[in-house]
């Protein structure tokens, strides 16, 4: 046995699949996931001794590689002062001041401990502030693990077969409107369908939970006009895409204006993290000021924030957008012209470091389209790519992620086993 499948062993025993995020098992592309012992750059160490070029990146917060010696510096910096205070610390104030300078619609923001409890904790809010129950999501989008959301979901939720989670009273359910992403008169008609009812919408503007896509031109605009219009908040989920795509993630490249903003990851520096934020006149109805109530024990901790803030403000120095297309170009052009090659039908959406690809002749645009991705093919490409060092979310359903670290011959070599890969399939 070797180690990784002697870890595998014994964590089945004591952990539901052997995994404690169901996105970790290989259940959906066969065989058992590896163990990661070490990881720096572009590159994991297996606990068997194999390296590989990961496009994973701890699932987006490892923008700037693994390990990053200025993140390392800051974290061994913060934990000479302590782990955690249970009080107000220095860190947390530094990180709110960089988050609203990044987001220039967030004027207040609480910081909490991860994506789920952001999103969970904005919804809260919204339906506090608007007086109202229901909610809009879109099918396919991913918003952690929170009961109102869990419905018609993507990530694991999807790749494991339970896009509704079981568990969820149907009561709440009934509050979740869920709705095909990239369908302005599907906006307008549950609006119509549901008057004074609605108190928010919550969408990933870009969605990175269904693999990736792209929203229509004019479609997130609709979404906020409509949101105006009808008296709801309308809640961004850039835990995935906030400091990204963009230093002010989607919203900067599409000029929108959202009321709540979600975001996680990046900010984290690789250690658990949240935030949620918006206009103050929202934000200020939150527990001590106001009625809404959200905690955490761990909110702003120390070791976290001082990762984040290495993070940010390498993003600021390093400016690395354009560099980071560059590199998401240059494989998905790879794997397109292998594609064309084979005679195969493959999309490639990408924006920046964010990109997926889908084995369909279907331009995807939504949930559906995504579905039409042969699951089995991108299994057998992902097997394949793993063989050659290369490794690739394990389920057709999720972004890949680069970081800066990716360039030179770790993209090279990465182009080459993923064209080999797609020849051959
Ligand atoms: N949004 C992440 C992947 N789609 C979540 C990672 C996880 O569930 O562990």
């Amino acid at each position: 046995m070797s180690p990784s499948e002697s870890l595998f062993s014994r964590a089945l025993q004591l952990i539901p699949g052997g995994v404690n995020s169901p996105v970790r098992a290989f259940r959906s592309v066969g065989g058992a996931p590896f163990f990661t012992k070490s990881a720096a750059g572009a590159t994991l160490v297996t606990a068997d001794g194999r390296e590989l070029i990961d496009f994973v990146c701890t699932w987006g917060p490892a923008i700037h590689g693994h390990n990053h010696p200025r993140i390392k510096a800051a974290i061994a910096a913060a934990l000479e002062n302590g782990t955690s205070f249970g009080t107000p610390n220095p860190y947390e104030v530094e990180m709110a001041e960089l988050i609203v300078s990044f987001f220039p619609s967030i004027r207040k923001v609480r910081l909490c401990n991860s994506g789920t409890e952001a999103t969970m904790s904005a919804i809260r809010l919204a339906r506090g502030f608007t007086k109202r129950d229901k909610i809009i999501k879109f099918a396919g989008c991913y918003h952690g693990h929170s009961d109102s959301l869990l419905i018609k979901a993507g990530s694991g939720a999807l790749t494991h077969g339970h896009p509704d989670s079981a568990g969820i009273p149907a009561a709440f359910a009934r509050e979740t409107v869920v709705l095909p992403y990239n369908d302005t008169a599907a906006v307008d008609a549950a609006f119509a369908a549901n008057p004074g009812k609605i108190a928010c919408i919550i969408v990933e503007p870009y969605i990175g939970n269904v693999g990736f896509i792209k929203s229509d031109a004019g479609y997130l605009q609709h979404l906020r006009k409509a949101c105006t219009a009808n008296g709801a908040l309308l809640i961004f989920d850039e835990v995935m895409t906030g400091f990204r795509l963009a230093r002010g993630g989607v919203q900067q490249l599409e000029e929108i204006i959202p009321d709540l903003t979600c975001l996680g990851k990046i900010i984290g520096g690789g250690l658990p993290v949240g935030a949620f934020g918006g206009r103050v006149e929202i934000m200020d109805l939150l527990a001590p000021l106001g009625p809404v109530y959200q905690a955490g024990t761990l909110s702003g901790n120390p070791l976290a924030m001082a990762a984040g803030i290495a993070s940010l403000k390498l993003i600021d120095e390093l400016n690395p957008y354009a560099k980071l297309d560059q590199l998401g170009r240059q494989i998905c052009l790879a794997a397109l012209a292998a594609a064309k090659t084979k005679g195969l039908p493959l999309q490639a959406p990408q924006t920046g470091s964010m990109f997926s690809l889908f084995f369909t002749p279907t331009p995807v645009r939504d949930y559906e389209t995504a579905l039409t991705s042969d699951a089995k093919l991108f299994s057998r490409f992902f097997r394949s790519c793993l063989e050659g060092g290369v490794y690739l979310p394990p389920s057709a359903y999720e972004s890949w992620f680069l970081s800066t670290a990716h360039e030179g011959a770790a993209i090279e070599r990465a182009c080459e086993v993923i064209t080999r890969g797609i020849k051959s399939l």
